[in-house]
């Protein structure tokens, strides 16, 4: 039978080699999605990407003094390299500067133009560079600044496409109350009626005062809006324009994960072009919270940015994914703090599910010679944890239902501490002391094996590395499928189980607390001083573009330069690649070594009027002595063109 499609995507994020923790969170989120579903037996189809087009994009490769293109390329892989090291499953990442899907946003912006859905007038409003938003004065914030970023705007006017967004409110709002899943939280979807819906009007589509982005495909002084180029990744990703078939199959989403600030361009902005486009609508968009730190906004430039590498290299992936997957509730703002994160991982990870792999396993190899035994002697108390284990996955399929990770999580450590009471419970070291608890104890030692065997399942998609080192040791063979999670009993009795150690360590607070602070500020250090060294070197290119350093007229009038006419031309009779020119300046003759053998023949050169630096200290080159230099202009390719002069004047004539 044909496996369900289910399409996720996370927002097409801007090109940055600064992506800190906050960044990670939906990236985490989504892979964590399509770990679940798949174990469901869906076939997932998860696309991430970058958003590179944009007046912001421009800049900064101006700065970096670099092509845009070049400029984004370079951070393209600092963006792929952290996703490989959170192990991110991602099916597609979208760059919104790949040629189909340029092509299809030129497709999609002709056919909203074609059925009159776009049209050209003239725009003045506030304009927010960072967000590349156009605002209405009634929408601002205090001060004229940006609602959704509180930075500053200035007035800008321009002529423009506009899309008649206007016209979608009440489809948005009846499409609004007839999928009442559509936006989550509920929260975001009352705040997108009160402060969007009802003043809704229409939205500039196109931009013509920067060059880089889509052009609008029948007027290349306009460039297509940012926003509609960076949504329609999400149709391009899974083949729009060129797989009819794969599109088909996976759109509409089923989920896009976004941050709270731009869940507007996802609920109204995007629905209402999909609906002109008469393509379905996304069946969800989740608009996450965001990540704080000590209840901060993280920032450069308050130095107070954490960064997802120095987590993961001392504690591992599965630490922090596990850290941002249950502490914080989904949709709502959350604060990192240091500290709590240690002691987290001390009281879920340590203490909870590491002490629970480690009792088990060891017992088993203490009392069992590390074999699996059969259960063959049951009390009232097995049934309880059975109970627990079997059912948890549908607790975690409710939580799931709504993306709530961290009421998922709660739900698979209740039964991880449930199963550690177990053994507190039945005392396996007391039942080993006696031979006629032999069957009990092996009883015991076989239900704690499945227990675990089941939370391996559970905290797969969450903390995959785990679930893996946890089956290893269990000696689970073969895929496994969530109704594992749902079935008691699948533990192979008489297979030896492996210890592979502490899975997580208990920690130090304060000791951790100095490392890991250490680790962050170094990678914040290191980054700076490459950004230093880069525009260093941007700066020395800069200087050589722009020419040497400035010189006065005094120094100018220390140079002779003078017209000279070649009249004969030599090879050298020491060096292959050099030819001596013999020269005329009136009644004056000179030599010059020159090295443009390899540009000019002789016959090219002869009798050519020239421009000679006559002042030029002599220098003996292999034997010969140069009296001069000549002027001649060279492009980047070694291309070269002897200076010369247009009115025929005597040779001999100086250049003032
Ligand atoms: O907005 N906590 O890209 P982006 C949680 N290109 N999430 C955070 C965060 C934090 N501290 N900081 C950023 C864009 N994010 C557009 C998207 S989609 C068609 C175009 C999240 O790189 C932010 O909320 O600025 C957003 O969801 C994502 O990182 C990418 O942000």
């Amino acid at each position: 039978m044909e496996k369900e499609k289910y399409y996720l995507t996370t927002p097409i994020y801007y090109p940055s080699d600064n992506l800190h923790i906050g960044h990670t969170y939906s990236t985490v989120a989504a892979d964590s999605i399509k770990r679940y579903k798949k174990l469901q037996g869906y076939d997932v189809f998860f696309t991430t990407g970058t958003d590179e087009h944009g007046q912001k994009m421009e800049e900064k490769a101006k700065e970096a003094g670099l092509e845009p293109k070049e400029y984004v390329d370079n951070i393209i892989v600092s963006i792929k390299a952290l996703w490989e090291k959170l192990e991110i499953e991602y099916d597609s990442f979208i760059r919104s500067t790949d040629e189909q899907h340029e092509k299809n946003v030129q497709k999609i912006f002709k056919e909203l133009y074609d059925k009159g859905e776009i049209y050209k007038s003239e725009y003045e409003g506030y304009y927010c560079t960072p967000c590349e938003s156009f605002w209405t004065e009634s929408q601002l914030g205090e001060g004229h600044t940006c609602p959704d970023c509180g930075r500053p705007t200035n007035v800008q006017k321009e002529e423009s496409y506009f899309f008649r967004l206007s016209k979608y409110k009440d489809r948005l709002l009846k499409y609004y109350e007839d999928h009442p899943d559509f936006i989550e939280p509920e929260s975001r979807k009352n705040e997108m009626i009160k402060n969007f819906l009802e003043n809704l009007e229409d939205l500039s589509v196109s931009r013509s005062t920067f060059d880089w982005g889509v052009k609008v495909p029948f007027d290349d002084k306009h460039v297509v809006y940012v926003w509609i180029d960076a949504l329609s990744c999400y149709l391009s990703a899974i083949g729009y324009g060129a797989d009819e078939e794969k599109f088909n199959s996976f759109w509409p989403a089923n989920v896009h994960l976004v941050g709270k600030e731009i869940t507007r361009f996802h609920t109204i902005i995007w629905p209402a072009i999909l609906m002109a486009l008469d393509l379905p609508l996304p069946k969800k968009v989740f608009g996450h919270g965001w990540i704080l730190f000590d209840n901060d906004k993280m920032s450069k430039s308050k130095g107070n940015i954490i960064y997802p590498e120095p987590i993961i290299d001392l504690y591992g992936i599965d630490a922090l994914k596990y850290f941002l997957l249950r502490e914080f509730s989904f949709g709502a703002d959350g604060s990192f703090n240091r500290e709590k994160f240690i002691r987290r991982l001390n009281s879920d990870l340590a203490n909870d599910l590491g002490n629970l792999v480690s009792r088990t396993i060891s017992m088993i190899e203490k009392y069992n010679d590390g074999y699996i035994p059969e259960a063959v002697e049951f009390e009232a108390v097995d049934e309880d944890l059975k109970q627990i284990a079997i059912t948890t996955a549908d607790k975690v399929d409710a939580a799931m239902e709504h993306f709530q990770f961290s009421v998922a999580l709660e739900e698979i450590w209740n039964l991880i501490r449930r199963s550690n009471k177990y053994v507190d419970e039945t005392t396996p070291w007391i039942l080993a002391k006696d031979e006629g608890k032999r069957n009990r104890l092996d009883t015991v030692l076989y239900n704690l094996a499945e227990s675990l065997r089941v939370v391996s399942v559970l905290i797969s998609p969450f903390l995959s590395k785990t679930s893996i080192s946890i089956r290893k040791s269990l000696k689970i063979k073969g895929e496994i499928s969530w109704e594992d999670a749902k079935t008691w009993g699948l533990c192979v009795a008489g297979e030896k189980v492996k210890n592979l150690g502490v899975l997580f360590p208990r920690l130090d607070v304060e000791k951790e607390l100095e490392r890991l602070n250490t680790a962050n500020q170094e990678l914040i250090d290191q980054r700076a001083a490459e950004k230093k060294a880069w525009a260093g070197e941007v700066e020395e290119e800069a200087e050589e573009v722009a020419g040497k350093p400035e010189i006065t007229l005094d120094d100018f009038d220390k140079l002779e330069i003078k017209v000279a006419l070649i009249e004969s031309v030599e090879d050298h009779p020491n060096a292959d690649r050099l030819y001596l020119l013999n020269l005329k300046l009136g009644e004056e003759r000179r030599v010059i070594v020159s090295n443009i053998k390899s540009k000019f023949s002789k016959e090219y050169l002869t009798r050519k009027k020239i421009l000679v630096i006559t002042n030029l200290k002599p220098h003996n080159f292999r034997g010969v002595l140069s009296e001069g230099m000549l002027l001649a202009a060279e492009d980047e390719k070694g291309n070269i063109s002897l200076a010369t002069i247009h009115e025929d004047l005597p040779d001999g004539s100086v250049i003032c």
